[in-house]
């Protein structure tokens, strides 16, 4: 073990590193014991609770997107025991090791709740949506409960990070979405389902083609997800991207600033809540028209 690995509060066994590497996604396992999970846990239930209050609606009553999930992003920016689930070292330190990253910042976090009779996440890739490149990202799935075919499990396309960035899947369905499945840079390779128990949890790189099953059981999946991009990385487009333009990056720009933390090397202090924040449900596309300056913490 070399001094830099020591540093690490989870160490990732090369194994695991090399099949990260390999397929695009991996799970690791028992990173939260059930009593640090079922706090952060409570969080963030408080916090969906709190951003969807009055919302009523059926699942029927819904949009196609809204079908697929309660979408809660950058609890971090409004409650303070969320910050610190985002900025945990052990994620981040995770998070680098995958990479083979020196330093990390925080791009977003986010509750997505699947509903009972919720319907299926459509194939996607994450990065594709964002004005980045190929700027090394990676994004940790966090279930709070068990997660099977049955109520909502991620199904990932092995290797299929290494075709880079296809073309985007409107999953909000505002257009008809492309099925990036069919896809020829893909070569037919099938989505692989795979389980998952609290405690434990599932990576995929950025560009990872990845889907989630509808929730036919009668309970809520809850899942919470944080996405770092490696530091160093830069701004390659001027189309609107809410962190970015809040953080007032420029094409060329790196990504950092306000809302965009270092969180690896583990910083000395914990990272502050940015000024404005996004809406408080739903994708947080544009800054001019989505934002608002930050309410007391919660
Ligand atoms: O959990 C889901 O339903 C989808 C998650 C997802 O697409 C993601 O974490 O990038």
């Amino acid at each position: 073990m070399n001094e830099k690995k020591a540093d690490y509060p989870y160490l990732v066994a090369s194994s695991v590193v090399e099949e990260f590497r390999r397929k695009g996604f991996v799970i690791t396992n028992d990173v939260f014991t059930p009593s640090i999970l079922d706090h952060y846990a409570n969080a963030v239930d408080a916090e969906v609770a709190l951003r969807t209050l009055g919302d009523d609606r059926g699942i029927g009553e819904k949009t196609t997107y809204e079908q697929s999930f309660v979408q809660c992003m950058r609890l971090w920016e409004t409650n303070e025991v969320v910050r610190a689930l985002s900025c945990d070292a052990c994620l981040a330190g995770i998070g680098a090791q995958l990479l083979g990253a020196d330093g990390l910042h925080l791009w977003q976090d986010q509750a997505l709740y699947k509903e009972s009779g919720g319907r299926e996440t459509d194939p996607h890739q994450d990065q594709t949506f964002w004005p980045i490149g190929d700027a090394d990202l990676v994004s940790a799935w966090i279930p709070f409960d068990a997660v099977t075919f049955e109520n909502g499990a991620m199904a990932y396309v092995p290797g299929s990070h290494k075709a880079g960035g296809l073309k985007p899947v409107d999953i909000t369905h505002s257009t008809e979405p492309y099925d990036i499945l069919a896809d020829p840079a893909l070569k037919g390779v099938a989505p692989e389902w795979v389980s998952v128990n609290p405690g434990n949890v599932v990576w995929h790189h950025g560009f990872t083609v990845h889907q989630a099953s509808a929730n036919t059981s009668p309970k809520l999946r809850r899942v919470f997800t944080v996405v770092f991009v490696a530091a160093g990385s830069r701004r390659t487009k001027p189309w609107p991207a809410f962190p970015l333009d809040r953080a007032k990056v420029p094409v060329g720009g790196l990504i950092k600033g306000d809302g965009l933390p270092l969180v690896w090397p583990v910083p000395n202090q914990q990272p502050s809540a940015p000024e404005v924040v996004g809406v408080a449900v739903g994708p947080q596309f544009q800054l001019d028209i989505e934002s608002k300056a930050r309410g007391p913490t919660s």
